[in-house]
């Protein structure tokens, strides 16, 4: 007899042992709201299971990153989301860095990892700072609506031109992200709403990802380069390009916009920020733990396992919530509070182990350029009216953030 799967992933019967938590994660007003979850999670004991979508969830600091580094148990071919790629066709090509274990992994990585590697992001810097530049010189003074004004505008000027498109659709290139987002997530009216308008948007992309719609001189050209070398085939570099489109624009959209609520919502942060400069990349690294813009990804057990001593069977999905493990209060002193001085080395936010973000030299070269132009120019940030979250199955990003950047 075949087994009814439960969100495209083999239902998990109540393990003995392993506290339940009967919480809907993906309840539109949770992901409004995660803390109360998060802390209810940790809470509960080092794993616990969730009747709602028959799943176990980790979300203390330990177990988040222990299971989040073994991939040769918690594999990521499986897929990343509640959909087990085994039993349920995924909604899209599998990405072939992301959805994929060793040894497939290994040699896809190693070509994004050298096209984004700390040599070519310094070649990246003075673009990223003039354009910053340019932007906040449009933006200061009046009122803004910084999701849109800021954190969409910079990043899609910037990224585009650094993987070489030659056609750029900010609205696609954004909407993307959120789809592929939304779609590890359940079949609530989030993942529905994207999967209605992702033909679309994902014709577009994988348009964009031709060889002959990139230039010869940015990160996209990189990656063809590993195809004439003989590294990966040429329908493969194309698939690391989406890859760049997939996980490139929204989750620097949403650090951006994240970092930006942070400063305005503790005004004394941004002074701190703007009195000892060499605190904008610790800075980042804490509104990165503070507000985790991947708020969680998942793991599939490939073999009878265990996690904090209990049995975990073969097939079981789990969330790894890494939004929760960064305010581990076991492992973050007073977690609730924002502190530009913090240094949260190890931080979960970019993940662990051999997926950890291989974009986030990238990433951090956007924020760094972006704040040091701004802690120049700007002398406050000010809140112009009640900043409201847009909740998403993997993301946390702001939706609406009205501001006023008040000039230095
Ligand atoms: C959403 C996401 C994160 C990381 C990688 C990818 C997607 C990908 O498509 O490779």
């Amino acid at each position: 007899m075949t087994e009814t799967l439960i969100e495209g992933h083999k239902p998990l019967a109540p393990p003995p042992g392993i506290p339940v938590l009967d919480i809907d994660p993906y309840d539109v007003d949770t992901l409004y709201t995660p803390h109360a979850y998060y802390e209810a999670l940790r809470a509960a004991g080092p794993v616990a299971y969730i009747p709602r979508y028959q799943v176990l969830a980790v979300g203390r600091f330990d177990e988040t990153k222990t299971t989040f580094s073994d991939h040769e148990t918690f594999v990521s071919s499986r897929g990343i989301g509640l959909n087990d790629f085994k039993l349920e066709k995924p909604w899209r090509p599998p990405s072939i860095i992301l959805e994929v274990d060793p040894p497939e992994h290994t040699r896809t990585r190693r070509v994004m990892s050298k096209a984004l590697s700390p040599k070519v992001v310094r070649g990246l810097m003075d673009d990223f700072r003039n354009s910053a530049a340019t932007i906040l010189d449009g933006l200061l003074g009046r009122e803004i609506e910084a999701v849109v004004d800021l954190a969409e505008a910079f990043p899609t000027a910037v990224f585009p031109r650094a993987v070489g498109m030659k056609d750029v659709h900010t609205r696609h290139l954004v909407d993307y992200g959120a789809i592929v987002f939304n779609a590890v997530g359940p079949d609530n009216v989030l993942r529905q709403r994207d999967m209605a308008r992702a033909p679309e948007v994902a014709a577009w992309i994988n348009a964009a990802c031709a060889r002959d719609r990139l230039t010869d001189d940015g990160l996209g050209a990189l990656v063809y380069a590993a195809a004439d070398a003989g590294d990966i085939t040429e329908a493969e570099a194309g698939m690391l390009v989406r890859s760049f489109l997939s996980a490139g624009v929204d989750t620097t959209v949403t650090g951006i916009g994240n970092a930006l609520w942070c400063f305005s919502q503790n005004p004394d942060q941004w002074e701190a920020l703007k009195a000892d400069p060499s605190l904008i990349r610790p800075a980042f690294e804490e509104v990165l733990r503070y507000t985790s813009p991947v708020h969680t990804f998942l793991r599939t057990a490939d073999r009878d396992t265990e996690i904090g001593g209990h049995p975990v069977p073969e097939g079981t999905k789990v969330l790894c919530v890494l939004a929760s493990a960064n305010m581990d209060p076991e492992k973050w002193g007073d977690p609730e509070v924002f502190r530009v001085d913090r240094r949260p080395v190890g931080h979960m936010a970019f993940g662990a182990g051999i997926h950890g973000c291989v974009g986030q030299n990238i990433a951090r070269g956007e924020l760094e350029a972006l704040l040091s132009v701004m802690i120049e120019k700007v002398d406050r940030i000010e809140p112009m009216g009640e900043a409201i979250w847009r909740p998403n199955n993997a993301i946390r990003a702001l939706d609406k953030l009205p501001l006023k950047l008040i000039p230095s």
